[in-house]
């Protein structure tokens, strides 16, 4: 009797100790003197203890080394077969947006293992253009509606299998504040959107509906890619139909995503060398924030609201953050030498302003390898005081968005990159 009354209290004792442990690496810090002391992997050290002198070995060692890394524990393996792609124009209308752009609507249907996904691009091209346009990619949240109230936009295909009685937010120009279209397009740049939803439904379940199906079964379901991943990948391809029109420049593809399509926009970035340009949004935890800061979200929360966005490896780093064998200057890192913006909003401090600022500020040796300028200091600069290097950074005031605020430095950080 005694012993089965203190085997209970030792449960009871185990049982609160894992629940507080559950709770405090579940809950946002935003107590800058709780971040622990942390020290920061070494981009430039490879894996044998070798330290990086040249571009060449960085790209031939150490680069793969770290792509590899950031596969096999964060976003899974993105699967190299090519998979059956077919393009349909649906519309054309030549006087979009009062006569400023060509808009294209183009079903884009993907085959493989027996199975095919649809996803509908939503295209806006300037009419007044001398010579070939750099082109602005990625995804909306809300559908290729929620851009504006025009009419003559079809419905994403994910919403066009939703029945009617759905709660999803089906408001036309319902996202149009984030996608200031007049202003992108008025300075020279197009636009090619998707809805995320049609590569990968955002839900646990998602898998099933998702571009994962026209892949064999990976056999390592510890590394095998998910919604991340698979988002990566269609701007990946959204890119490939981009490069084969006769009006956009494929040397200058900038690719862009708000949140959790920043951390997407990032590892797309970092797999494929077409994106000359990469925009975090205010990407956060996964993204562009230091994970070993632990201050806002951080890995167990994440992992747990969001089971289907990372390889089932990066659930181990939950509450062991420190025991992380990289962080995201290592992402970003991996970027270089082509152009990185990285953005913050004073109030979204869930996202971890200070370790977007100090991930994009440590992947400077890389950059400094190719002789680039990253960010100047681990200072960060005050709101509104952009700084536009090869890495570049601002923080505006408010809450987490996509406003004109940003896109205007998007654009003006373009034009200087391309000497428009
Ligand atoms: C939040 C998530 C963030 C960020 C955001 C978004 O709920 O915790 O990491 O991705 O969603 O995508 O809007």
């Amino acid at each position: 009797m005694k012993n089965t009354f203190r085997l209970l209290c030792w449960a009871t004792l185990l049982l609160c100790s894992s629940f507080t442990f559950a709770q405090s690496s579940n809950e946002a810090n935003y107590d800058e003197s709780k971040v622990p002391k942390f020290s920061l992997p070494d981009v430039l050290m490879c894996n044998d203890g070798t330290r990086v002198t040249s571009v060449r070995q960085w790209e031939k060692h150490r680069r793969p080394e770290l792509l590899k890394l950031f596969s096999e524990q964060e976003y899974g393996y993105t699967p190299k077969e090519k998979v059956k792609v077919s393009y349909k124009l649906l519309r054309e209308n030549k006087m979009a947006l009062e006569g400023l752009a060509t808009q294209q609507q183009i079903l884009v249907t993907f085959k493989g293992e027996g199975r095919s996904v649809e996803a509908l691009m939503l295209v806006y091209i300037p009419n007044q253009r001398k010579g070939r346009v750099p082109v602005f990619i990625g995804y909306n949240f809300q559908g290729n509606h929620s851009l504006n109230q025009d009419e003559e936009v079809l419905l994403s295909s994910y919403f066009q299998k939703l029945d009617s009685n759905s709660e999803s937010p089906l408001i036309r120009g319902g996202q149009a504040l984030r996608w200031p279209l007049q202003m992108i397009i008025g300075r020279g740049y197009a636009l090619v959107t998707m809805c995320y939803n049609d590569i990968f439904p955002d839900n646990p379940q998602g898998a099933s509906e998702s571009v994962k199906m026209l892949f064999k079964p990976s056999s390592h379901p510890n590394t095998d890619w998910q919604a991340l991943g698979a988002w990566a990948w269609g701007n990946s391809r959204m890119a490939d139909w981009v490069c084969k029109q006769r009006w956009a420049n494929s040397r200058q593809l900038i690719v862009i995503g708000h949140s959790r399509q920043g951390k997407a926009a990032l590892w797309a970035g970092a797999q494929d060398k077409r994106f000359k340009v990469v925009i975090s949004n205010e990407s956060g935890c996964g993204g562009a924030a230091l994970s070993k800061r632990e201050y806002g979200e951080r890995v167990a929360r994440i992992t747990q609201a969001f089971p289907h966005w990372f390889c089932a490896n990066f659930s181990n780093y939950a509450g062991r953050e420190k025991d992380l064998p990289f962080d995201q200057h290592e992402l970003l890192a991996l970027i270089a030498p082509r152009a990185l913006y990285v953005a913050s909003a004073e109030e979204d401090r869930w996202a971890d302003p200070r370790g977007e600022y100090l991930s994009a500020y440590h992947a400077l040796p890389v950059y400094k390898l190719y002789g680039l300028e990253g960010l100047p200091s681990d200072t960060m600069p005050q709101v509104h005081q952009p700084i536009m290097n090869q890495v570049a950074y601002h923080i505006r005031t408010g809450i987490h968005d996509v406003t004109d605020y940003d896109w205007k430095q998007y654009l003006d950080y373009c034009d200087i990159l391309f000497r428009k």
